[in-house]
């Protein structure tokens, strides 16, 4: 791999030039789309102080990607005198060396109906996109494609007029006029400076949904969604989930939409969840539309989070932006961060809080003791679209939550109000934000910023001693090294505490806002009693593994008396945990018939909590069972996994019955109360559906066919899949013959038939690639049924002959000269493979050095294949 060398985070230097106007000219054409740009440029005052008053020293190099330069021209004048240098245009500095200003027009054409990489500009559903984060301008022009260049941009797209009646670029309409040749001139200015990942294009024949958003000043916003045709009454959940995000924006940090128009327009081709660009959001239409026909709860919930997400970064990303891509979590982390917070107080704290933790232990965990380990800010990178991870955003944001708890929500404002005061227009590192939080509250954070730089997963022992008469509590913190990184720190660490005494009853612990701050290798807590069970690590205060030898009945009494809701789900999790591990090394035990009843009791407590009882009555899955062990044998924990769960079901069955009559079908509605007890009755149904009965199966398919939406639909579905293969199929193509036409929700049936468990699961995944829905080009489809297959059916894809890990490997292949982003994504599983048994290691090893051996691999696979075999 030639081109394979990493860029590192110490290397930065400030840009040579500055481009500060840009004017683009689009003509739009399948095969040969014509792009002129004009740049007004300027020498870098950086490059003249840095050269003591001299002009840079250094050419002009503008990226550029599989362009068909056309012609250049320097002030008005042809000008041949460039070069092309690994696709980059480079201008000699001799030619730039009397000029401060300079006028550059460059000439090139793309390729849109045939980039399937879906960066830069591509054609798919008879529309026109635009995706350029990371890096993805440099494939529409030759340009300076780096965040910290910001620049006011003009762009004239000139379209036919009949197939595009919706042209759209960011900020304002600026004019609209027909051309000869049954074309259409349309021109867009955006008067905010921005970096040239924030551009974006749409051309399309959409139905468009419209609506306004009165700000806290007073001006009116107007607020324009466009999505397929036929699709408009599938819009009005995202707008109304728009308008709630603008104002809690305001309301919780004061923060308001800038230009008159905010424009998202929903797509069916799309690398990722949704993009920021300024003033034009660009959906995955899975983000977008729903209904309670085609949309499940988590849909509902998942789109109000991702509308919001790209609403915030507005502010977060947009106005104040990162100043190179070492930095990215500064927006990431800190705009999950705000969609959190905004999912929490529009929905539930509760439900939004686990579903992130569970993304923390079953994802960045395993990332980070994998061979793509990274500190939230990587210092160094082959292929920047490869940190779009977990931990850069999740683990990002985990990072600025803690800060929220150290200087409390107040002293977060006003954090966040010097951040905007110093750096608005501006690009900036992690470190600017850290300082603005620090500033702002007279307190050092250097020991904090530890986070950023350090990665890996820190390991917090805890331990009880006697010590003069009272009990303490004996914190000790290791993070092991990692693939990346070999010697590690102590990290500052806020640590929820409560202890309870043997009773119930709460100890006081006379810790400020119940929060022990672990700053060093170790220390204690002391405790005035003797006999009490710490509950740790509420709210998940700090992203960290907690060990403390803590036994069922200790689980049990925090189930029962803890004050946090959190707490008792984490330990309900923990319990399962511990049973799942017992019959995991001995798959012939019967668990205490007493643990049954216990857990019945503790699990009753919660009945007047559904939300609380539906998380309780949620098994850990597979994939965070498997942090909990070394080298493990991934058949072995799925099978112990399924046991538990048949015991579960028989112990618990009347229980699960009582709750299941409890539960009467309503006409639905997307309400906080009814989405709780759907989900408790999902829980419930899925768990009886391993009594496998011909009741249980007539059950469910009752239930299936009297069901009035989504979310029940595919309870049904999920739960025959355990319950009965026959059902399953047979509901299967039932589902299919009604929403054959829609993709979202075909996209779900392809992951359902991905993840069943089935010995002949690699034919049937042939079969379905052959299916009329199915497209390798669309990301959405081999995400449902390569992804959840690699993901998700851990039988399948970790068959004992290997099997499943070939299947992989074959699709990657045929994926990776395509889109070579969703298959660097998709490798993850396979890359993981220090983590299970050798036999399985071998198999998986063998796989990575054939794609490996694949000449022309992408950057993208031959950055997470190469790390993870040395
Ligand atoms: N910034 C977007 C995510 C995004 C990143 C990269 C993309 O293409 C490579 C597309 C979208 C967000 O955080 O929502
Ligand atoms: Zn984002």
């Amino acid at each position: 791999m030639s081109q394979a060398i990493a860029k590192k985070r110490l290397d930065y230097q400030a840009p040579n030039y500055l481009i500060n106007e840009v004017d683009l000219v689009i003509e739009l054409d399948p095969t040969d789309t014509i792009i002129t740009s004009t740049l007004k440029c300027e020498t870098s005052p950086h490059a003249i102080s840095s050269n003591a008053g001299v002009a840079s020293e250094q050419d002009l190099i503008l990226d550029g990607e599989d362009l068909k330069l056309i012609s250049v021209f320097l002030n008005g004048s042809a000008f041949t005198n460039y070069r092309i240098e690994e696709g980059k245009l480079v201008i000699p500095q001799a030619e730039l060396a009397q000029l401060t200003d300079f006028t550059l027009q460059i000439k090139n054409s793309v390729d849109p109906i045939n980039n399937g990489s879906l960066e830069g500009l591509y054609l798919s559903n008879e529309a026109y996109c635009t995706q350029c984060e990371a890096e993805g301008f440099r494939k529409i022009t030759y340009f300076l494609d780096r965040p910290d260049v910001l620049s006011v941009y003009t762009v004239t797209i000139i379209a036919e007029k009949a197939a595009f009646p919706h042209v759209l670029s960011n900020g304002n309409l600026v004019e609209e006029r027909d051309l000869a040749d049954g074309k259409k001139l349309v021109k867009w200015h955006d008067p905010f400076k921005k970096p040239c990942y924030l551009f974006a294009l749409v051309a399309g024949n959409f139905d468009k949904l419209s609506d306004s958003f009165t700000t806290m000043s007073g001006r009116q916003i107007q607020l324009e969604l466009f999505v397929d045709k036929g699709k408009a009454s599938q819009g009005h959940h995202a707008l109304a989930s728009l308008k709630k995000a603008m104002k809690w924006d305001e309301d919780v940090f004061g923060l308001e939409y800038d230009l008159d128009i905010y424009m998202v327009v929903a797509v069916d081709f799309f690398n990722m969840g949704a993009m920021e660009n300024k003033g034009l959001n660009v959906f995955n239409s899975k983000f977008v539309l729903a209904d309670s026909n085609t949309a499940t709860d988590d849909d509902f919930f998942n789109i109000e989070s991702i509308i919001g997400h790209e609403y915030f970064h507005n502010w977060t990303g947009n106005r104040v932006t990162c100043r190179d891509w070492f930095q990215l979590s500064l927006k990431e982390g800190l705009t999950v961060f705000r969609d959190q917070q905004f999912s929490a107080d529009m929905f539930s704290y509760l439900a939004t809080r686990i579903s992130q933790v569970k993304v923390m232990r079953e994802h960045q965990f395993a990332e980070d003791a994998g061979p793509m380990s990274h500190p939230i800010r990587p210092d160094e990178v082959i292929e920047m679209n490869n940190f779009y991870t977990v931990t850069v955003y999740d683990k990002g944001a985990e990072v600025i939550r803690m800060l929220h708890t150290l200087l409390t929500a107040d002293g977060f404002r006003r954090g966040m109000d010097l951040y905007f005061e110093r750096h608005d227009g501006q690009a900036v590192t992690c470190d600017d934000f850290v300082n603005a939080m620090q500033d702002a509250n007279e307190v050092n954070l250097d020991h904090f910023k530890l986070w950023y730089s350090q990665s890996g997963t820190p390991r917090v022992k805890v331990e009880s001693g006697l010590e003069s008469g009272s009990k303490e509590l004996n914190f000790t913190q290791r993070t092991n090294p990692t693939a990346d990184q070999a010697d590690k720190r102590a990290l500052y660490l806020p640590i929820k505490v409560e202890c309870l005494e043997r009773s119930g009853r709460k100890i006081d612990l006379n810790l400020n806002n119940d929060t022990f701050v672990l700053d060093k290798a170790n220390a204690s807590v002391t405790v005035p009693s003797e006999d009490f069970v710490p509950v740790l690590l509420s709210d998940f205060s700090a992203p960290v593994i907690l060990d403390y030898p803590y036994s069922l009945e200790d689980y049990l009494l925090i189930m029962t008396f803890s004050s946090s809701d959190y707490s008792k789900w984490d330990a309900s999790q923990a319990l399962y945990s511990s049973l799942i591990s017992e019959l995991y090394h001995n798959e012939s035990v019967e668990l205490s018939t007493s643990v049954w009843g216990k857990l019945e009791a503790a699990l009753r407590q919660a009945c007047n909590n559904y939300e609380l009882l539906n998380e309780m009555l949620t098994i850990p899955s597979v994939e965070s069972l498997t942090q909990g062990f070394e080298f493990s044998e991934p058949l072995k924990l799925s099978a112990a996994r399924s046991a538990f769960l048949v015991q579960m079901q028989e112990n618990l069955q009347d229980f699960l019955l009582e709750i299941m009559a409890n539960t009467a079908q309503k006409s639905y509605e997307y309400t906080k109360v009814q989405v709780n007890e759907r989900r408790v009755l999902s829980a419930v149904l899925q768990l009886l559906s391993y009594s496998k009965t011909p009741e249980m199966a007539a059950q469910l398919e009752k239930r299936f066919n009297s069901a009035d939406n989504m979310t029940d639909k595919l309870t049904m579905l999920k739960a025959s899949q355990i319950c009965s293969v026959e059902l399953f199929e047979k509901l299967m193509l039932s589902f299919e013959s009604e929403y054959l036409e829609n993709a979202v929700v075909m996209d779900k049936w392809f992951a359902l038939h991905a993840t069943t468990k089935s010995n002949d699961i690699l034919s049937k995944l042939t079969l379905l690639a052959s299916h009329r829905q199915f497209n390798l080009r669309n990301p959405n489809k081999v995400r449902s049924l390569v992804g959840s297959f690699a993901f998700y059916n851990t039988d399948g894809f970790h068959a004992i002959d290997g099997s499943g890990y070939q299947f992989l490997t074959d699709y990657l292949l045929e994926l990776d000269p395509i889109n070579p982003q969703i298959a660097a994504r998709l490798v993850t599983p396979l890359i993981q493979y220090k983590k299970f048994a050798k036999s399985h290691q071998e198999m998986m090893v063998m796989q990575l050095k054939r794609l490996l051996n694949r000449a022309n691999l992408s950057k993208d696979l031959y950055e997470k294949v190469s790390k993870s075999l040395t």
